[in-house]
């Protein structure tokens, strides 16, 4: 056996993509509420107010509130995370679907604003404190194990009109109430946290010729949340040593796409810049050598305290969780062939294909990623997420053949067990949107990831109901088998 009988086999959800209830219980506000719809080649827009009280939107990407606005929901438009896939309401049919599949461990995040809806109170909303009770309990009964993200993109928006983006250190203290209470609250519920979803798309994201304040801005907001994370490893181990807390980077396999020796430094600093850069801090509690020369490539004069540079000593994660979708090549060359696609840059890779999405299928990348970061930090790890986004059709007799999703999980599988044989920790795997959901990226429902089909369409009609998709019942098989029965 390949996967260890102990293997976390499973799923992932995220509360703003899933929950929906976005004003129920004394839920406030996050971003998702104010952010449209889109598609592939449609941004997601913000609505706000501006200072005349006009109502504006804009493209959801690198967005900054104007002086004198203040975000708004307009009932002229669609706003998908309002409904999500009313996870609020339907969590114990869903737990009882992950079960059937034989998940051992199930992903989800807690929505900061259900906890504190404008990140300031003194006292915790208790009927949000209440929800994720219910949720952690009803895992615990079936035998799932909660892996739970502190923070999946959603701060408060009061929080975001009053300091911005996390460019004000106010955020540190304010993060730490927050994670105080939850440690505390679930004791005992859950044991395997995330402090922040993706942490390194702050830059990663950032284009190359992105001005140096951008660069600025981004590298800021990234200290103040490796200090939040830092912070948020101790107090939870001192809470309960029983925690283990982890970091969470949006995991690319860069690659170069010439041998020019130009192009293998550029691709070099891809790594270190996207991947390196956030994963050393969080696993090694410093920052690594080359930040220095990334600081001074865009003239960064970053705040950082004695007390921060203890403080990410003192926090370092116990392990190193990804997400991975895609690999991407990328050149210092003049090369037109760019595949797009939300999050997905890079020129086109001659030896793969890609999703109606534009992202690069390339399970070879995972077991690539998954050695060398094992090498780098020597930490247990976990995939906690990867999938397929795919188009998918209920035929006339109510099911759903997504044989290309099962081939995608076959052969990431695979690669997951090479990497296992050649010496790495891994030890759970937790496939996103394990249940359909809305995307982050495009705020799409067509961009369908899950084993279980949700009746839920772009334009806010559909019954929510669920139902079982083929490979509902193959990812069933391979979890019985602890991974050695692929086979359709
Ligand atoms: C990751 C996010 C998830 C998820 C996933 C798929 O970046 O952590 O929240 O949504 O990407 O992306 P998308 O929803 O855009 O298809």
């Amino acid at each position: 056996m390949k996967f260890d009988k102990n293997f976390y086999w499973g799923g992932a959800i995220a509360a703003n993509q899933a929950e929906g209830a976005w004003n129920k219980d004394g839920r406030g506000m996050a971003r998702t509420d104010v952010t449209t719809g889109g598609s592939v080649n449609t941004p997601r827009m913000v609505t706000f107010m501006d200072k005349d009280g006009h109502k504006q939107k804009a493209p959801n990407r690198g967005f900054k509130l104007p002086e004198g606005a203040h975000y708004a929901v307009f009932d002229d438009e669609l706003y998908p995370n309002h409904d999500g896939i009313d996870f609020y309401h339907h969590y114990k049919e869903d737990i009882a679907l992950f079960k059937e599949m034989g998940f051992k461990m199930f992903r989800l995040s807690i929505s900061w604003s259900r906890i504190y809806p404008t990140g300031e109170e003194e006292q915790p909303n208790q009927a949000g404190l209440d929800f994720y009770r219910r949720v952690f309990t009803e895992l615990r009964n079936q035998g799932i194990e909660p892996l739970v993200s502190i923070w999946h993109f959603d701060t408060p928006l009061a929080l975001e009109e009053k300091y911005g983006d996390w460019q004000d250190r106010r955020y540190i203290d304010l993060y730490e109430k927050y994670v105080r209470t939850i440690f505390t609250e679930y004791k005992g519920l859950v044991k395997y946290w995330l402090t922040f979803n993706e942490i390194n798309n702050t830059i990663n994201f950032l284009p190359d010729d992105a001005s140096d304040e951008a660069h600025q801005e981004a590298y800021q907001h990234l200290h103040y949340q490796f200090v939040a994370s830092a912070r948020a490893v101790k107090i939870g181990h001192d809470i309960d040593p029983e925690n283990k807390i982890g970091c969470m980077i949006c995991g690319i396999t860069y690659y170069p796409s010439t041998c020019d020796p130009k192009d293998i430094l550029f691709n070099r600093s891809k790594w270190e810049k996207g991947i390196f850069y956030c994963g050393d801090v969080q696993c090694k509690g410093k920052y690594p050598t080359f930040a220095k020369r990334l600081w001074k490539e865009h003239h960064i004069e970053l705040d950082v305290t004695d007390q921060d540079l203890e403080d990410l000593k003192q926090g370092t994660v116990d392990m190193y969780t990804f997400s991975y979708y895609m690999s991407q090549a990328v050149t210092t060359h003049h090369n037109d062939d760019v595949v797009g696609g939300n999050m997905s840059f890079g020129v086109r890779n001659e030896y793969l294909t890609y999703s109606d999405w534009g992202w690069a299928l390339d399970p070879d990348g995972l077991q690539y990623y998954l050695e060398m970061i094992y090498d780098r930090y020597e930490k247990p790890l976990m995939v906690v997420e990867n999938g397929l986004g795919a188009y998918d059709t209920v035929e006339e007799d109510g099911r759903i053949h997504d044989p290309f999703r099962i081939d995608y999980y076959r052969r990431h599988i695979q690669a997951m067990a090479k990497a296992i044989e050649n010496g790495v920790d891994l030890i759970a795997y937790t496939t996103w949107g394990c249940i359909d959901l809305v995307s982050a990226g495009t705020g799409e429902m067509r961009k369908r990831y899950g084993f279980i089909y949700v009746d839920k369409h772009d334009d806010g009609t559909g019954t929510m109901k669920r139902m079982k998709k083929d490979s509902f019942y193959w990812y069933k098989k391979v979890i019985a088998s602890q991974g050695e029965d692929l086979d359709d």
